[in-house]
């Protein structure tokens, strides 16, 4: 084993701010990545897994939902991919000495860089009640425990089962149907706080909430307008495809208040010239737009779309596609053309200029794809916004043709998979009833609660269970100082992780950690070596299987797990074969192939070289399985957020190290941030009004409606090119300042891209 002494905690003392670079992952990308991965793995750990990652007899990289492409080269992995592999690779381990050196009081003094350096969770640990510490225990007595808090509850809505995206189908799969036998709907996930605005916005207009576009159509298109998204540092492998649409022909815009580096100029380290050269200018269009201005921008360019159609009748739009396949177009045509156009100039701070040269690029394009992100789901009107997407899609017939469509780009490796088994708290009766007829039980109807809701509930004393497979809800919901007491206040909390982080420090009476194998470890049953599969953002379905020794023979896999902890909740004599699914996990493949949509013959598809993509009525044959059966145009009020005298308009990104709340790093290269994370970018006309100057520290206050104060203090101010008004600080730190009540319409995820800010100098400096 590695042996490594445990970092001291990090603080912002040698924090440096250069100025950010033009262009993302070229040479510094694949320097900065092979040592660390060759000095932290080990020589012959790092080979294996960097050979095999994303490979098609290997594993999935764990990190983000980007595509693999049909054509795999040798290193099909980005810097990020690596820093994700070496995170969870890397043979380093918790000793069991630590848990009574560190008590549950001290980790919670302690930031997610220094938890997630500790290494690996090794063997089950169990937090007696009033104990403040965490010690070792069987997988038994884990599961006993569990067992004895979840059959005590009043009923089974008490409890609240959470999943990050990481999961695979199997073990998500065998996870919902464990919570619904259980008797609850309570499936907060990750999803709930990332494209739910997309899902709702979608699935109501087209019928189906997942990207309508397939990898190969990025080359074909004419045009890829990318949205709220910053795909250099969040989606690497992303620049490819769009250098490859480039060189086919195609346009790029990117619409940010951020001008971020791989949406500008890109590097590509597998070409030579991306090496050394000067690398491709990607975008030909960069709209600084303001934040949350993009439901603004969108009307505008459909209104200049209707305009033109007026000005020559018949010509502009796909009127055959509108007639066959949509409705609403009357109701729509009319709301946008007394569209006000002062107003989208407030909302979006853009010149009409720009707008009219944006719409000149969509009207001159005959196959158009939109992609986004978090800049566009994390608002107030974060649906409505989506929706206009999908209306300016669908008046030029943007959808079902090649090189066309709307294309959400999701966030964690299988957070639309999860989707796909079931793991959301409102699944349609279609599901529920299969559910039914494959297993022999009635599962609960009534919905459950949403991540959101689950801290409310908990807050609330209506829930006093938390099981969570994967992910770091304290950290990753809005409102912390609501949060951590909240899910304090629990009877139980059950986390399955590979690392510590700081949901394992805010547990409730009692609270056990369960170790997980991680996708880059081999994973063996009884019948022999397991893969597990993973849906990509594009609705590809491929397995995944992992090539090095785990960390620890006390580790389970995550399907191991659920199925053991179904067994000691649901006792002998439950209707699901629950040890079967452990033994071999063909056995719950057999029953996706029967209960979710599209993954008919399941066992035999996913053994087909590069797997299979599902099923998308609107992508595949122009069919829109929406309540009407039409692709809808939609009516949007629109809403601009008015920002008082003297105050600002805050987002929350990610750095370039960092994986949601998992550090890798302390450094924001392409931003020139290094070794520090305490900072805020604001624009430098913006400081020159306000009377700041770079270098300064300020305390951050947000000013929600209800009246409470909420702070972060102490950041240091960076000049930077921002669009005017809008500053920016980094996730995870930022959501002390969110509300948790500050929510999207309808898909209820935290509003944390736009918070109303003030500035107030810090006393001291940090
Ligand atoms: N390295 C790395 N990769 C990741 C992750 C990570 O943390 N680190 N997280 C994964 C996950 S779960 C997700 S969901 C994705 C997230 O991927 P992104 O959504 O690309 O990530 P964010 O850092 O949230 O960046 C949001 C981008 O939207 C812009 N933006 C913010 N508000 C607005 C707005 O109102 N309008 C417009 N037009 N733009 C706006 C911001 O300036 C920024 O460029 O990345 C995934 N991949
Ligand atoms: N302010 C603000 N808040 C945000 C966002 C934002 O942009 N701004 N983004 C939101 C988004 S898009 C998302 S997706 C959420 C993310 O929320 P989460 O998905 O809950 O958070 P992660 O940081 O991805 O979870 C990391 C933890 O997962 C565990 N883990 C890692 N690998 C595995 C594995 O293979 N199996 C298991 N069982 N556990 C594993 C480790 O213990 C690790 O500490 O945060 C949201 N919160
Ligand atoms: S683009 Fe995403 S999935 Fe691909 S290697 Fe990079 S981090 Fe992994
Ligand atoms: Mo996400």
């Amino acid at each position: 084993m590695v042996k490594k002494p445990i970092i001291q905690d990090v603080t912002d003392a040698e924090l440096s701010v250069v100025p950010p670079l033009r262009s993302a992952a070229g040479l510094p990308s694949l320097t900065e990545t092979i040592p660390k991965a060759l000095g932290r793995m080990g020589a012959a750990r790092a080979a294996v897994t960097l050979a095999n990652m994303n490979q098609r007899d290997g594993f999935d990289c764990m990190s983000c939902a980007w595509p693999d492409p049909p054509d795999r080269k040798v290193a099909e992995f980005c810097e990020n991919g690596a820093k994700a592999v070496t995170w969870e690779a890397e043979p380093l381990r918790i000793e069991s000495s630590f848990w009574a050196q560190h008590p549950v009081s001290e980790l919670r003094e302690r930031t997610e860089y220094w938890l997630g350096q500790q290494g690996r969770i090794v063997e089950p640990v169990y937090k007696p009640a009033g104990s403040d510490h965490y010690r070792p225990v069987t997988w038994d007595d884990a599961f006993a425990i569990i067992a004895r808090e979840l059959k005590a509850l009043e009923s089974p809505n008490e409890a609240t089962f959470y999943t990050s995206g990481r999961t695979s189908n199997e073990a998500a799969f065998a996870y919902q149907l464990f919570v619904r036998a259980f008797g609850t709907n309570n499936l907060p996930d990750c999803s709930n706080m990332c494209h739910e605005s997309t899902g709702a916005a979608m699935g109501e207009t087209i019928g189906v909430g997942k990207s309508a576009v397939s990898y190969t159509d990025f080359a074909k298109a004419d045009l890829i307008i990318i949205m709220g998204q910053n795909p250099g540092t969040c989606h690497p492998r992303m620049l490819t495809a769009l250098e490859e649409a480039k060189l086919a022909g195609a346009q790029i815009v990117a619409v940010n208040p951020l001008p971020e580096a791989g949406l500008i100029n890109f590097k590509n380290p597998q070409r030579p010239r991306g090496l050394v050269g000067h690398g491709t200018d990607l975008a030909d269009q960069f709209l600084q737009i303001r934040l949350a201005g993009d439901m603004a921008l969108l009307q505008a360019l459909s209104k200049r779309v209707l305009a033109a159609e007026a000005a020559s009748p018949g010509t502009v739009l796909d009127h055959p596609f509108l007639r066959e396949h949509c409705e609403g177009l009357d109701a729509f045509a009319a709301h946008i053309a007394a569209l006000d156009d002062d107003e989208v100039r407030a909302a979006t701070g853009l010149a009409d200029a720009e707008i009219d040269e944006l719409a000149r690029r969509y009207l001159a394009a005959d196959r158009v794809i939109i992609t986004w992100a978090m800049g566009l789901t994390q608002h107030k009107k974060a649906v409505p916004t989506i929706k206009e997407i999908v209306n300016l899609l669908l008046l030029r017939g943007n959808i079902g043709k090649p090189g066309a469509g709307p294309s959400p780009i999701r966030g964690h490796s299988n957070v639309q998979g999860d989707r796909t088994m079931g793991i959301w708290e409102k699944m349609p009766p279609s599901f529920l009833d299969a559910i039914q007829r494959e297993f022999g039980f009635d599962p609960p109807r009534e919905p459950g609660f949403d991540a959101v809701q689950s801290i409310q509930a908990l807050r609330d004393g209506k829930v006093k269970a938390f099981v969570a497979l994967g992910g770091n809800l304290v950290s990753a919901i809005s409102d912390t100082a609501v949060a951590e007491p909240a899910l304090m206040g629990a009877r139980l909390s059950v986390s399955i992780s590979t690392k510590l982080n700081r949901t394992h420090a805010f547990v409730g009476e009692e609270a056990l950690i369960l170790p997980t194998l991680g996708r880059t470890e081999i994973d063996r049953q009884e019948s022999g070596p397991q893969f597990v599969s993973v849906e990509d953002t594009v609705c590809a379905v491929h397995p995944s299987a992992g090539r090095v020794e785990p960390v620890s023979d006390r580790a389970l896999s995550e399907v191991a797990i659920v199925s053991r902890l179904a067994r000691a909740v649901l006792g002998p004599g439950h209707p699901v074969d629950w040890a079967g699914f452990e033994h071999d996990y063909d056995a719950i493949r057999e029953h996706i192939a029967h209960v979710c949509p599209g993954c008919e013959d399941y066992n035999v598809r996913i053994r087909q070289p590069g797997g299979f993509v599902l099923a998308h009525p609107p992508r595949d044959e122009r069919r829109f399985p929406t309540s009407s059966g039409r692709a809808k145009l939609t009516v949007n009020e629109l809403e601009t957020i008015r920002v008082p005298e003297g105050r600002l308009l805050l987002q929350s990104v990610r750095s370039h190290d960092q994986f949601n709340t998992t550090m890798y790093g302390l450094n924001d290269r392409y931003r020139g941030i290094h070794k520090g994370r305490h900072v805020l970018f604001v624009n430098p006309e913006d400081l020159a009004e306000l009377g700041f100057g770079d270098g300064e520290h300020v305390d951050v206050h947000s000013e929600a409606a209800d009246g409470v104060d909420r702070t972060l203090p102490g950041l240091r101010i960076v000049s930077y090119p921002t669009a005017r008004g809008c500053v920016a600080t980094y996730f995870p730190e930022a959501n002390v300042l969110v509300p948790l009540e500050s929510t999207a319409e309808v898909s209820n995820t935290p509003a944390s891209k736009s918070v109303v800010v003030r500035l107030e100098r810090a006393f001291a400096a940090h």
